[in-house]
């Protein structure tokens, strides 16, 4: 065949090759970031008559590891017919892809250890990106920098909310907490669920939470940056009670949904709406488990502990004088001015919401006047959500059963535990996707990826109580789903996979004119009730019916109560499988070799970070082999007050003198980037902290 002839083939060749190339990545669903060498391994391959399949190196040249596919099974949720990869065995850390004869190669995924700690760490930075009142800067934010915005140092009492002490169109300060949602506004029942998830991850895993850096602007204060984050909410949270009656309000709010724009852009008045009685109580709950937390730290934050301890009493004694009140938004539309079309979080059964305060007021306390007015054990137990929080309650009875004294039944703890986690257990060997989502068609609805995630929660309270790694290994299978192992074939954390989200229902997202949404943040997933009535979702299944597109809400919004347990599952399975407990020290190289030994050359390291600079000090760094590096120094407001460095540099040791002249004594940063380029986003960061005294 002649030359030319052979590339005008090869030229009608390539679309249909690429194509099935696509095909074939979407046609072997597997967690697009990896696996621990100890973990279990599984995949599943839609749609084949192969009864084989390889783990081979990315480019397909080395086979590591072959086995037969399990029997073709039909996943009702979204009608394929499957066959399960295992590859459990294979234990050699690299990063490979699954390749099907026939079916093709899957998306590629390390097996490491550490595999999850960049997800652990960025689900929680999620929560730094949802910060309102404050301006996201530079250093922390990177190119997702913005603004501040919702300041709600002036906000309004609304009719529905007004009392004689404030009457309506009183003006309170309601300052700083996370954005809900795709939205700006801030409720306290989600405030609730998703606040005890984060506290709790810390609770059960301090040792691991100690150590994992976010970069955050209170890094480096010695609080844990999770609790820091926390602690951003949990500020707002307080300004939410009515200090005249101990009442919550229910949320704080624009009268209607913004529009698609920044958080500066949204300028509409904001209100505190009527108080209700689950807002009342979850505040309660979450104020009364931060009130033990917090007194670890009491040092750090003196009083704080009893801060938080007299609001949830106070809470707690409103809820019990106003046991019934409904937050009902069509019913406050008919009765005052003007209407509010927010999120709802409306919930008519409050039994759930008393009896997690009460587990959460006895466990601080051990008081148990809290118990003979809502029993926690009462009722059954089910996977948490905003409006059912009961189970909540007995995670935290479960964690400090040892020290509950005669007035809490423990062995009824245990079995009420585990009655719930045995229900999901053995879900994954029945399941041709090998996941617990699903156990219940329901599954599936608005927030379903949140739903994995409080499945993976509850079974991982049962491995801590049992020590029995089935528990731990179901709960992982979940991790797998909502990192690539669903009918969707997306990873459905943005930043994250070799198919990430890219059009989330987020206003910050697809106002900032960044064509990368926000990191870390966990979108809602397959919802086959579809409410937002957008066309071109993927499928009519349940578990298809999922549209990575903005117009999306119902399916591709994102919400600070899906995030949290994606917080808790990454940090607990990392903290579980991680060789020490703790996050590894050393940050994952993509690109070019680490430095090493950035650091300032006096006196360093310096626990204080206190550093006499007369006038001028050298910060060195190590350049494994050539790329970009940035060097700059930042105050604490994130403003650069030096560029010291910004160029490529071949491999080699580094000395940069830095003159501190005409700088006021204070906090720095000096922070180093390398990368391929400057555009392209660094491979490392590292920021470390100085004082400059003068
Ligand atoms: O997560 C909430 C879901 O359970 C409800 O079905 C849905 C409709 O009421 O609302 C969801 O919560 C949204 C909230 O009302 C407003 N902010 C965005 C939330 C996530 O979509």
């Amino acid at each position: 065949m002649s030359i030319p002839k052979l590339k005008k083939i090869l030229v009608i060749l390539m679309p249909v090759l690429f194509a099935e190339m696509l095909a074939a990545q979407e046609a072997i669903r597997v967690n697009q970031i990896g696996f621990y060498p100890k973990g279990p391994k599984f995949a599943v391959a839609v749609g084949t008559t192969s009864n084989v399949f390889y783990v081979t190196s990315v480019n397909q040249a080395d086979t590591l590891f072959s086995g037969a596919l399990g029997a073709a099974q039909v996943w009702p949720h979204s009608g394929e017919t499957v066959k399960l990869i295992n590859f459990t065995t294979l234990q050699k850390t690299g990063e490979y892809t699954i390749v099907v004869p026939g079916l093709g190669q899957s998306r590629r995924f390390f097996i490491k250890d550490y595999v999850h700690q960049d997800l652990s760490a960025a689900a929680i930075k999620g929560f730094y990106f949802q910060r309102a009142s404050t301006a996201l800067i530079d250093l922390y934010a990177g190119k997702w920098k913005r603004s501040a915005g919702h300041l709600d140092n002036q906000v309004w009492v609304h009719a529905s909310a007004a009392t004689t002490a404030r009457p309506e169109n009183t003006i309170i300060s309601s300052s700083k907490g996370w954005y809900d949602a795709g939205d700006y506004n801030k409720y306290i029942v989600n405030s609730g669920i998703s606040t005890y998830t984060m506290l709790a991850a810390y609770e059960h895993y301090p040792n691991y939470y100690k150590e994992l850096k976010l970069n955050i602007p209170e890094s480096g204060n010695n609080l844990p940056d999770i609790l820091d984050e926390a602690l951003w909410n949990i500020n707002w949270m307080l300004t939410m009670q009515d200090p005249n009656d101990g009442g919550v309000y229910h949320k704080l709010t624009t009268a209607n949904f913004s529009g698609m724009v920044m958080p500066n852009q949204d300028t509409a008045r904001r209100y505190v709406v009527q108080k209700s009685t689950p807002a009342t109580l979850d505040f309660a709950a979450v104020m009364a488990q931060a009130s033990r937390i917090f007194k670890e730290f009491s040092t750090q934050m003196p009083g704080f502990e009893q801060t938080c301890l007299t609001a949830a009493l106070n809470a707690w004694r409103w809820a019990r004088k106003n046991p019934n009140l409904r937050y009902s938004q069509s019913a406050l539309n008919a009765a005052f001015n003007p209407d509010i079309n927010t999120g709802e979080y409306g919930d008519g059964s409050f039994s759930d919401e008393f009896r997690w305060a009460a587990a959460e007021l006895f466990v601080t306390t051990k008081s148990d006047s809290f118990l003979s007015v809502s029993n926690p054990l009462a009722g059954s137990f089910g996977v948490p959500a905003w409006p059912n929080v009961n189970t909540l309650g007995l995670y935290s009875l479960t964690f400090h059963r040892a020290k509950l004294g005669p007035a809490v039944d423990t062995t009824a703890v245990v079995s009420a535990l585990l009655r719930l986690a045995n229900s999901l257990k053995t879900v994954p060997t029945a399941s041709a996707y090998h996941v617990v989502m699903g156990v219940s068609n329901g599954d599936f609805v608005w927030g379903s990826n949140a739903i994995a995630a409080n499945q993976g929660m509850a079974l991982l309270q049962a491995y801590r109580l049992t020590g029995d790694a089935s528990y731990l290994e179901a709960a992982l299978q979940n991790l797998d789903y909502l990192l690539g192992r669903n009918a969707t074939g997306y990873c459905f954390v943005t930043g994250f996979g070799g198919k990430p989200p890219l059009h989330i229902h987020h206003r910050q997202s697809e106002a900032d004119g960044i064509a990368d949404p926000v990191p870390g943040l966990l979108a809602g997933g397959p919802n086959p009730n579809r409410e937002d009535g957008c066309t071109g979702y993927l499928g009519t299944e349940r578990a298809r019916s999922y549209l990575d597109n903005v117009c999306s809400y119902a399916s591709n919004e994102i919400a600070i109560n899906w995030n949290a347990p994606l917080v808790y599952l990454a940090g607990a399975v990392e903290a579980l499988y991680s060789p020490t407990g703790k996050p590894t020290g050393v940050k994952e190289e993509r690109n070019g070799t680490v430095p090493e030994g950035f650091g300032l050359l006096q006196n360093y390291p310096n626990p204080y970070g206190r550093l006499p600079f007369k006038p001028a000090t050298n910060i060195q760094f190590s350049v494994g082999n050539e790329q970009w590096i940035g060097l700059k120094v930042f105050d604490v407001l994130g403003n650069e007050v030096a560029t010291l460095v910004d160029e490529k540099k071949s491999a080699g040791n580094y000395r940069v003198r830095f003159d501190a002249t005409g700088l006021t004594s204070g906090v720095y940063f000096y922070q180093l980037k390398a990368g391929s380029s400057p555009g392209t986003g660094p491979a490392f960061i590292a920021t470390k902290k100085m004082v400059i005294v003068q």
